[in-house]
Protein backbone atom coordinates (compact mmCIF):
# COMPACT_ATOMS: atom_id res chain seq x y z
CA UNK A 1 0.00 0.00 0.00
CA UNK A 2 2.81 2.37 0.80
CA UNK A 3 6.64 1.99 1.71
CA UNK A 4 7.37 2.17 5.47
CA UNK A 5 10.45 4.91 6.13
CA UNK A 6 11.59 5.30 9.68
CA UNK A 7 13.24 8.72 11.08
CA UNK A 8 16.25 7.20 13.12
CA UNK A 9 15.94 10.06 15.50
CA UNK A 10 13.82 9.34 18.39
CA UNK A 11 11.94 12.39 19.97
CA UNK A 12 9.71 15.50 19.75
CA UNK A 13 9.92 16.58 16.12
CA UNK A 14 9.63 20.12 15.36
CA UNK A 15 10.90 19.38 11.88
CA UNK A 16 8.34 18.15 9.07
CA UNK A 17 9.52 17.37 5.23
CA UNK A 18 6.13 18.27 4.07
CA UNK A 19 6.70 21.98 5.25
CA UNK A 20 9.31 24.24 4.12
CA UNK A 21 9.94 25.50 7.33
CA UNK A 22 10.15 23.47 10.78
CA UNK A 23 6.83 24.74 13.06
CA UNK A 24 8.42 26.83 16.17
CA UNK A 25 8.27 25.51 19.51
CA UNK A 26 5.47 26.11 21.65
CA UNK A 27 7.63 27.58 24.21
CA UNK A 28 9.41 30.05 21.83
CA UNK A 29 5.81 32.30 21.52
CA UNK A 30 6.59 33.69 25.44
CA UNK A 31 3.54 33.87 27.77
CA UNK A 32 0.85 35.16 25.39
CA UNK A 33 -2.26 34.85 27.49
CA UNK A 34 -4.00 32.60 25.08
CA UNK A 35 -6.70 30.34 26.54
CA UNK A 36 -7.77 27.35 24.67
CA UNK A 37 -11.29 26.55 26.09
CA UNK A 38 -12.84 29.29 28.23
CA UNK A 39 -13.74 28.37 31.97
CA UNK A 40 -16.71 26.67 32.51
CA UNK A 41 -16.64 23.41 31.13
CA UNK A 42 -18.79 20.53 33.30
CA UNK A 43 -16.27 17.80 32.96
CA UNK A 44 -15.54 15.19 35.53
CA UNK A 45 -12.52 15.94 37.85
CA UNK A 46 -9.20 14.08 36.13
CA UNK A 47 -11.07 14.46 32.91
CA UNK A 48 -8.11 14.43 30.30
CA UNK A 49 -10.23 15.63 27.17
CA UNK A 50 -10.47 18.65 28.42
CA UNK A 51 -6.75 19.22 28.51
CA UNK A 52 -6.29 17.82 25.32
CA UNK A 53 -9.06 20.19 23.96
CA UNK A 54 -7.46 22.95 25.72
CA UNK A 55 -4.03 21.99 24.29
CA UNK A 56 -5.20 21.67 20.88
CA UNK A 57 -7.19 25.26 20.55
CA UNK A 58 -4.39 27.06 22.18
CA UNK A 59 -1.88 25.28 19.55
CA UNK A 60 -4.22 26.79 16.86
CA UNK A 61 -4.96 30.16 18.28
CA UNK A 62 -0.71 31.06 18.92
CA UNK A 63 -0.51 30.06 15.19
CA UNK A 64 -2.85 33.13 14.35
CA UNK A 65 -5.55 30.91 12.82
CA UNK A 66 -9.06 30.93 13.45
CA UNK A 67 -10.60 27.43 14.30
CA UNK A 68 -13.74 26.62 12.29
CA UNK A 69 -14.75 23.50 14.93
CA UNK A 70 -17.62 20.65 13.70
CA UNK A 71 -17.72 18.57 17.32
CA UNK A 72 -18.97 15.41 17.44
CA UNK A 73 -21.31 14.59 19.98
CA UNK A 74 -19.91 13.05 22.79
CA UNK A 75 -18.60 14.01 26.38
CA UNK A 76 -15.75 16.99 24.80
CA UNK A 77 -19.55 18.55 23.29
CA UNK A 78 -21.71 18.21 26.18
CA UNK A 79 -19.15 19.39 28.90
CA UNK A 80 -18.31 22.32 27.21
CA UNK A 81 -21.39 23.24 25.37
CA UNK A 82 -24.56 22.55 27.77
CA UNK A 83 -24.64 25.84 30.69
CA UNK A 84 -21.88 28.07 28.44
CA UNK A 85 -20.11 27.70 25.47
CA UNK A 86 -16.27 27.45 26.34
CA UNK A 87 -15.10 27.88 22.92
CA UNK A 88 -14.78 31.42 22.98
CA UNK A 89 -14.84 32.91 19.57
CA UNK A 90 -14.23 29.91 17.61
CA UNK A 91 -16.91 28.89 15.40
CA UNK A 92 -18.47 25.98 16.46
CA UNK A 93 -21.00 23.44 14.95
CA UNK A 94 -22.30 20.45 16.67
CA UNK A 95 -22.96 18.01 14.45
CA UNK A 96 -24.34 14.64 14.54
CA UNK A 97 -22.61 11.44 15.89
CA UNK A 98 -21.95 10.25 13.14
CA UNK A 99 -21.10 12.56 10.47
CA UNK A 100 -17.88 14.86 11.78
CA UNK A 101 -16.12 14.02 8.86
CA UNK A 102 -18.80 15.18 6.43
CA UNK A 103 -19.45 18.64 8.71
CA UNK A 104 -15.34 19.43 8.09
CA UNK A 105 -16.27 18.76 4.25
CA UNK A 106 -19.09 21.17 4.44
CA UNK A 107 -16.83 24.34 6.29
CA UNK A 108 -14.41 23.64 3.75
CA UNK A 109 -16.96 24.50 0.97
CA UNK A 110 -17.96 27.44 2.78
CA UNK A 111 -14.84 29.08 3.65
CA UNK A 112 -14.49 28.47 -0.27
CA UNK A 113 -17.36 30.08 -0.99
CA UNK A 114 -16.63 33.32 0.99
CA UNK A 115 -12.98 33.01 0.00
CA UNK A 116 -14.17 33.37 -3.51
CA UNK A 117 -16.34 36.50 -2.85
CA UNK A 118 -13.49 38.12 -0.96
CA UNK A 119 -15.21 37.65 2.73
CA UNK A 120 -12.07 35.78 3.98
CA UNK A 121 -8.50 34.47 3.31
CA UNK A 122 -8.54 31.21 3.56
CA UNK A 123 -4.90 30.95 4.98
CA UNK A 124 -6.30 32.18 8.19
CA UNK A 125 -8.46 29.70 9.08
CA UNK A 126 -8.48 26.05 10.24
CA UNK A 127 -11.08 23.41 9.45
CA UNK A 128 -11.26 21.24 12.22
CA UNK A 129 -13.54 18.25 13.65
CA UNK A 130 -13.24 16.88 16.85
CA UNK A 131 -14.91 13.58 18.13
CA UNK A 132 -14.72 10.79 20.53
CA UNK A 133 -13.74 7.42 20.02
CA UNK A 134 -17.05 6.02 19.72
CA UNK A 135 -17.90 8.78 16.65
CA UNK A 136 -14.75 7.95 15.32
CA UNK A 137 -13.94 4.52 15.01
CA UNK A 138 -17.31 3.55 14.73
CA UNK A 139 -20.52 5.67 13.98
CA UNK A 140 -18.43 8.08 12.47
CA UNK A 141 -16.10 6.10 10.51
CA UNK A 142 -17.28 6.22 7.26
CA UNK A 143 -17.46 10.19 7.07
CA UNK A 144 -13.96 10.07 8.33
CA UNK A 145 -12.87 7.69 5.42
CA UNK A 146 -14.55 9.67 2.91
CA UNK A 147 -13.31 13.17 4.25
CA UNK A 148 -9.71 11.40 3.88
CA UNK A 149 -10.28 9.70 0.93
CA UNK A 150 -11.14 13.30 -0.17
CA UNK A 151 -7.72 14.77 0.17
CA UNK A 152 -9.24 17.98 1.46
CA UNK A 153 -7.28 20.29 3.83
CA UNK A 154 -8.25 19.98 8.00
CA UNK A 155 -7.34 18.55 10.93
CA UNK A 156 -9.49 15.48 12.66
CA UNK A 157 -8.65 14.90 16.66
CA UNK A 158 -9.90 12.08 18.31
CA UNK A 159 -10.43 11.89 21.84
CA UNK A 160 -9.75 8.61 22.73
CA UNK A 161 -10.71 7.17 26.27
CA UNK A 162 -11.70 3.97 24.89
CA UNK A 163 -15.78 3.78 24.93
CA UNK A 164 -18.73 5.64 25.08
CA UNK A 165 -18.09 7.56 28.39
CA UNK A 166 -21.28 10.11 27.73
CA UNK A 167 -23.80 7.34 27.22
CA UNK A 168 -22.85 5.06 30.10
CA UNK A 169 -19.77 3.31 29.39
CA UNK A 170 -20.46 1.10 26.27
CA UNK A 171 -17.50 -0.67 24.92
CA UNK A 172 -16.18 0.86 21.59
CA UNK A 173 -13.52 0.03 18.37
CA UNK A 174 -10.86 1.83 20.79
CA UNK A 175 -11.91 -0.47 24.35
CA UNK A 176 -8.85 -2.23 25.16
CA UNK A 177 -8.70 -6.20 25.43
CA UNK A 178 -10.39 -7.48 28.67
CA UNK A 179 -11.77 -4.18 30.19
CA UNK A 180 -15.00 -4.06 31.64
CA UNK A 181 -17.54 -1.87 29.98
CA UNK A 182 -21.35 -1.72 30.29
CA UNK A 183 -21.93 -3.83 26.64
CA UNK A 184 -18.48 -6.03 27.49
CA UNK A 185 -19.15 -6.83 31.13
CA UNK A 186 -16.52 -9.13 33.14
CA UNK A 187 -18.56 -12.31 34.26
CA UNK A 188 -17.77 -16.04 34.85
CA UNK A 189 -18.28 -16.97 31.19
CA UNK A 190 -16.98 -14.41 29.29
CA UNK A 191 -13.98 -12.09 30.86
CA UNK A 192 -14.48 -8.29 29.57
CA UNK A 193 -13.40 -7.27 26.26
CA UNK A 194 -12.79 -10.09 24.34
CA UNK A 195 -11.49 -8.00 20.86
CA UNK A 196 -7.98 -5.97 20.67
CA UNK A 197 -8.48 -2.85 19.98
CA UNK A 198 -8.14 -1.27 16.32
CA UNK A 199 -5.91 1.81 15.73
CA UNK A 200 -6.84 4.96 13.80
CA UNK A 201 -3.47 5.96 12.71
CA UNK A 202 -3.38 2.90 10.85
CA UNK A 203 -6.92 3.53 9.44
CA UNK A 204 -6.22 6.81 7.88
CA UNK A 205 -2.96 6.04 6.61
CA UNK A 206 -4.97 3.04 4.51
CA UNK A 207 -7.42 5.74 3.78
CA UNK A 208 -4.98 8.01 2.34
CA UNK A 209 -4.00 10.88 5.45
CA UNK A 210 -1.32 13.30 5.01
CA UNK A 211 -0.51 12.87 8.50
CA UNK A 212 -1.17 11.01 11.82
CA UNK A 213 0.29 11.23 14.65
CA UNK A 214 -0.51 9.83 18.73
CA UNK A 215 -0.64 12.67 21.49
CA UNK A 216 -1.09 12.58 24.93
CA UNK A 217 -1.83 15.60 27.31
CA UNK A 218 0.85 15.40 29.51
CA UNK A 219 3.21 15.82 26.99
CA UNK A 220 1.45 18.92 26.54
CA UNK A 221 4.60 20.37 23.97
CA UNK A 222 4.31 17.32 22.05
CA UNK A 223 1.02 17.48 21.10
CA UNK A 224 0.45 21.46 20.40
CA UNK A 225 3.79 20.84 17.92
CA UNK A 226 2.09 18.35 16.39
CA UNK A 227 -1.37 19.91 16.41
CA UNK A 228 0.29 22.88 14.48
CA UNK A 229 2.21 20.65 11.50
CA UNK A 230 -1.03 19.15 11.14
CA UNK A 231 -2.63 22.56 10.34
CA UNK A 232 0.19 23.23 8.22
CA UNK A 233 -0.04 20.14 6.05
CA UNK A 234 -1.73 19.63 3.30
CA UNK A 235 -4.37 17.06 3.25
CA UNK A 236 -6.31 15.46 5.87
CA UNK A 237 -4.74 15.00 8.88
CA UNK A 238 -5.81 13.21 11.93
CA UNK A 239 -4.37 12.33 15.57
CA UNK A 240 -5.67 10.38 18.31
CA UNK A 241 -5.03 11.76 21.83
CA UNK A 242 -5.04 9.64 24.77
CA UNK A 243 -8.06 10.79 27.21
CA UNK A 244 -8.16 9.44 30.72
CA UNK A 245 -11.83 9.37 32.18
CA UNK A 246 -11.48 8.28 35.27
CA UNK A 247 -15.89 7.80 35.41
CA UNK A 248 -15.50 5.45 32.61
CA UNK A 249 -11.92 3.28 33.65
CA UNK A 250 -12.78 3.49 37.64
CA UNK A 251 -9.40 5.10 38.43
CA UNK A 252 -9.10 7.46 41.33
CA UNK A 253 -9.60 11.39 39.44
CA UNK A 254 -5.98 12.49 40.90
CA UNK A 255 -3.78 10.31 38.97
CA UNK A 256 -3.99 11.66 35.53
CA UNK A 257 -0.14 11.72 35.29
CA UNK A 258 0.52 8.21 36.40
CA UNK A 259 -1.91 6.85 34.35
CA UNK A 260 -0.58 8.10 31.55
CA UNK A 261 3.05 7.63 32.22
CA UNK A 262 2.17 3.99 32.93
CA UNK A 263 0.56 3.87 29.26
CA UNK A 264 3.68 5.56 27.95
CA UNK A 265 6.55 3.47 29.67
CA UNK A 266 4.52 0.28 29.37
CA UNK A 267 3.78 1.03 25.70
CA UNK A 268 0.05 0.71 25.83
CA UNK A 269 0.24 4.36 24.57
CA UNK A 270 2.78 5.15 21.80
CA UNK A 271 3.99 8.40 21.17
CA UNK A 272 4.54 8.70 17.40
CA UNK A 273 3.82 10.26 13.59
CA UNK A 274 3.85 9.32 10.32
CA UNK A 275 3.99 11.52 7.37
CA UNK A 276 2.78 10.91 3.65
CA UNK A 277 5.01 11.07 0.68
CA UNK A 278 3.06 10.94 -1.82
CA UNK A 279 4.93 11.28 -5.12
CA UNK A 280 7.72 8.40 -3.69
CA UNK A 281 4.48 6.57 -2.37
CA UNK A 282 6.18 6.44 1.26
CA UNK A 283 5.02 7.38 4.68
CA UNK A 284 8.02 8.54 7.29
CA UNK A 285 7.61 7.52 10.31
CA UNK A 286 9.16 9.01 13.85
CA UNK A 287 8.86 7.69 17.49
CA UNK A 288 8.18 10.78 20.16
CA UNK A 289 8.69 8.96 23.03
CA UNK A 290 11.38 6.09 24.57
CA UNK A 291 10.04 4.53 27.65
CA UNK A 292 11.99 5.34 30.45
CA UNK A 293 11.88 2.36 32.71
CA UNK A 294 10.20 -0.77 31.83
CA UNK A 295 6.88 -1.65 32.75
CA UNK A 296 4.61 -4.48 32.53
CA UNK A 297 0.90 -4.42 30.94
CA UNK A 298 0.04 -5.74 34.91
CA UNK A 299 1.67 -2.60 36.41
CA UNK A 300 -0.70 -0.61 33.74
CA UNK A 301 -3.78 -2.56 34.60
CA UNK A 302 -3.25 -2.42 38.33
CA UNK A 303 -4.24 1.68 37.98
CA UNK A 304 -7.80 1.29 36.79
CA UNK A 305 -10.72 -0.80 38.23
CA UNK A 306 -11.95 -1.83 34.72
CA UNK A 307 -9.35 -4.31 34.68
CA UNK A 308 -9.77 -5.71 37.84
CA UNK A 309 -11.18 -9.05 36.82
CA UNK A 310 -8.68 -9.49 34.34
CA UNK A 311 -6.24 -8.56 36.55
CA UNK A 312 -6.52 -12.12 38.43
CA UNK A 313 -6.32 -14.44 35.65
CA UNK A 314 -2.68 -14.78 34.29
CA UNK A 315 -3.49 -15.81 30.59
CA UNK A 316 -5.36 -12.41 30.40
CA UNK A 317 -2.76 -10.39 31.41
CA UNK A 318 0.02 -12.57 29.14
CA UNK A 319 -2.12 -11.91 25.96
CA UNK A 320 -2.52 -8.23 26.96
CA UNK A 321 1.17 -8.19 27.16
CA UNK A 322 1.42 -10.08 23.81
CA UNK A 323 -0.51 -7.15 21.88
CA UNK A 324 1.77 -4.90 23.32
CA UNK A 325 5.01 -6.82 22.45
CA UNK A 326 3.47 -7.41 18.87
CA UNK A 327 2.53 -3.52 17.86
CA UNK A 328 5.86 -2.19 19.43
CA UNK A 329 7.76 -4.58 17.33
CA UNK A 330 7.21 -2.03 14.73
CA UNK A 331 9.84 -0.04 15.77
CA UNK A 332 12.16 -2.48 15.85
CA UNK A 333 14.39 -0.99 13.22
CA UNK A 334 14.28 2.21 15.13
CA UNK A 335 15.73 0.78 17.70
CA UNK A 336 18.21 -1.80 16.74
CA UNK A 337 19.43 1.83 14.53
CA UNK A 338 20.00 3.35 17.88
CA UNK A 339 21.42 0.56 19.36
CA UNK A 340 18.94 0.08 22.12
CA UNK A 341 18.47 -3.89 23.25
CA UNK A 342 15.10 -5.47 24.01
CA UNK A 343 15.14 -6.07 27.37
CA UNK A 344 11.79 -8.63 29.33
CA UNK A 345 10.15 -5.02 29.40
CA UNK A 346 11.18 -2.22 27.78
CA UNK A 347 14.24 -1.03 26.08
CA UNK A 348 17.63 0.41 27.38
CA UNK A 349 20.52 1.84 25.88
C1 LIG B 1 -27.17 8.59 16.01
C2 LIG B 1 -26.95 8.66 17.47
N1 LIG B 1 -26.86 7.52 18.19
C3 LIG B 1 -26.62 7.58 19.52
C4 LIG B 1 -26.48 8.78 20.14
C5 LIG B 1 -26.25 8.83 21.62
N2 LIG B 1 -24.89 9.16 21.98
C6 LIG B 1 -24.52 10.42 22.28
S1 LIG B 1 -22.94 10.55 22.77
C7 LIG B 1 -22.71 8.89 22.62
C8 LIG B 1 -21.42 8.24 23.01
C9 LIG B 1 -20.21 8.98 22.56
O1 LIG B 1 -19.07 8.17 22.71
P1 LIG B 1 -17.68 8.69 22.22
O2 LIG B 1 -17.75 9.14 20.82
O3 LIG B 1 -16.64 7.67 22.53
O4 LIG B 1 -17.45 9.99 23.12
P2 LIG B 1 -17.25 10.07 24.72
O5 LIG B 1 -18.58 10.38 25.30
O6 LIG B 1 -16.69 8.79 25.18
O7 LIG B 1 -16.28 11.18 24.90
C10 LIG B 1 -23.88 8.25 22.16
C11 LIG B 1 -24.03 6.80 21.93
C12 LIG B 1 -26.57 9.96 19.36
N3 LIG B 1 -26.40 11.17 19.89
N4 LIG B 1 -26.80 9.87 18.04
S1 LIG C 1 -17.10 10.63 31.78
FE1 LIG C 1 -14.91 10.59 31.34
S2 LIG C 1 -14.62 11.72 29.41
FE2 LIG C 1 -16.67 12.21 30.24
S3 LIG C 1 -16.36 14.11 31.40
FE3 LIG C 1 -16.18 12.39 32.85
S4 LIG C 1 -13.97 11.90 32.89
FE4 LIG C 1 -14.35 13.19 31.08
MG1 LIG D 1 -15.22 7.71 24.10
Amino acid sequence: MFNILYNRDIGINLHSFLLPEPVKDVGEYGAIPTTGLTSGHQGCTGCGMVTGTNQALRALKLMGKHVVASIGTGCNEVITTQNTSCWGETSVDHNNFPNTGATLSGNIAALKALSRAGAVSPERFVNLGIAGDGGTYDIGLQALLAWIARGEDGIYICLNNQAYMNTGIQGSGATPYGANTSTTPFGKVVHGNQRSPQYLPDLALAAGASYVATACPLHHRDLMIKVQKAAAIEGPCVIELYSVCPEGWKSETDVFHEITELALDSRFWVLYEGERDRAGNNVLFTLNYLPKRPVSALEYLNLQERFSGMRQLGDMVEHAQALVDARWSFWKPVLEANGLERKEVGYEA
